[in-house]
């Protein structure tokens, strides 16, 4: 069950987080293995498993993700930064909630690994 993941924990306030910033379809946190010096997970309320899961239904939502994404990027000051969605195990997806990384604050190589 996707409501049943870590960060479905997270949403319910049973294990804590640090908070970067919320409102009523999504919640932002700073990831607990940071790959850089900004790194932070923005999640939607809703439980989806990952954008494999997603449908058309979730276009909205999926925008406003993107959105968020990218202010909470410049609150914290990028001005260039990394907005990752890992689908599925073998690209690296190891909590099956939707989440979207935001990675920056050092130079970023590409291809990723
Ligand atoms: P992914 O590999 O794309 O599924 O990313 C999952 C990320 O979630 C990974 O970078 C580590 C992070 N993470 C896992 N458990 C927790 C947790 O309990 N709290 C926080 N803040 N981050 C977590």
């Amino acid at each position: 069950m996707p409501g049943e993941t870590i960060f479905g924990k997270i949403l319910k306030g049973e294990i804590p987080c640090d908070e970067v910033f919320s409102d009523d379809r999504c919640l932002v946190f700073r990831d607990l293995q940071p790959q850089a010096p900004v790194h932070l997970l923005v999640i939607p309320r809703k439980p989806i498993e990952s954008l494999i899961a997603a449908n058309r239904e979730d276009s909205e939502l999926l925008g406003h993700l993107l959105l968020v994404a990218a202010e909470v990027a410049q609150k914290e000051g990028l001005e260039s930064w990394r907005t990752v969605i890992n689908s599925g195990k073998d690209a690296g997806q190891t909590v099956f909630h939707l989440h979207l990384h935001v990675i920056g604050g050092r130079a970023l190589t590409w291809p990723p690994g």
